[in-house]
């Protein structure tokens, strides 16, 4: 059992650690120099192409049948609330459980995010959003922030694979290019996330791209989405890596997500998750069920 105590001295080491580690022997797998390069100047690179027609239509009918997926104790199902309907909005940890998404991973897109860390990608973690019509929109942050950084990571990449369109209607990501990459974090709000003020200046691109696209960036990014305005769903995974010289850290981290913010189905009644929650950062599946209390979110003001 994770006592506060070894939360606050895990997230303290996160906060000081903020090198990244590259592999001067690493052979580069699948990624062009113009697309490494492309990445290196923004911290992010848009794969329109990586994957075939074939692929990218398989991307939709994994997301399908996930989505589809009864509530199970061997995943993470997160459930928001619009116009009093309650529906899924993220499915989480289910990696083990679908073996062409797996064949996905290990392949070409670890492969990509390889060539992007620069060094052998071990799977950190792994979510499907689904935004449907009237889905929540996430608020400005860094991915690196918090819970990712914990057990001695401090360096992580993401691949967004878009199994809708993107539009700016429906909530498409948004990010900020720019030397991202070590620390310091931006100044942030008690939610963790980055401060209206500065995020309002900072020069957010919009992720507009079709399905099957694969957008990757690194933990350090600014992000952020709007609500899906539309009445078609925006479901896009995102999966995340960390290099092998900072080890496999991705039980730990489920472990410790199962203790602190599990789904619904595992919550103890008895307890109280508000402070466990802000270690992931994650306010945003709170609010849309209108469990985040505002009263917090004043303490910064
Ligand atoms: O799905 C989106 O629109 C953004 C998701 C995001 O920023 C996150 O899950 O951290």
């Amino acid at each position: 059992m994770l006592a506060s105590l070894r939360i606050s001295s895990l997230r303290r080491t996160a906060k000081f650690i903020g090198v990244r580690l590259l592999s001067s022997t690493y052979q580069r797998q699948i990624l062009t120099d113009e697309q490494v390069e492309a990445y290196q100047r923004d911290s992010y690179v848009i794969l329109r192409d990586l994957l075939t027609p074939e692929e990218k239509k398989d991307f939709q009918r994994i997301a399908t049948e996930i989505e589809n997926w009864p509530i199970s104790d061997d995943w993470f199902s997160y459930f928001e609330e619009v116009g009093g309907v309650r529906r899924l909005s993220r499915l989480e940890g289910f990696y083990n459980h679908h073996a062409d998404l797996k064949k996905h991973v290990k392949g070409k897109l670890g492969q990509a995010a390889s060539d992007l860390i620069g060094e052998e990608a071990i799977l950190f973690k792994e979510k499907l959003n689904m935004k449907y019509p009237g889905g929540f929109g996430y608020d400005p942050h860094q991915d690196g922030v918090g819970s990712w950084n914990y057990f001695g990571q401090f360096f992580h990449m993401s691949a967004v694979v878009t199994c809708d369109p993107m539009t700016i209607e429906n909530g498409c990501l948004q990010v900020v290019p720019g030397d991202w990459g070590e620390l310091p974090w931006l100044p942030m709000d008690i939610n963790g996330d980055i401060t209206e003020e500065v995020a309002r200046g900072l020069d957010w691109k919009h992720m507009i791209c079709d399905a099957g696209t694969v957008i990757m960036f690194n933990s350090h990014v600014p992000h952020k989405s709007d609500v899906n305005q539309t009445d078609q769903s925006r479901r896009a995974f995102f999966i995340t890596w960390n290099g092998e010289s900072l080890g496999d850290t991705r039980q730990k981290y489920y472990d410790l997500r199962r203790e602190c913010h599990p789904p619904d189905h595992l919550r103890d009644p008895n307890k109280d998750y508000t402070e466990l929650i802000r270690i992931f950062n994650e306010h945003n599946l709170e609010q849309s069920n209108d469990r985040w209390q505002p009263d917090l979110e004043e303490e910064t003001k």
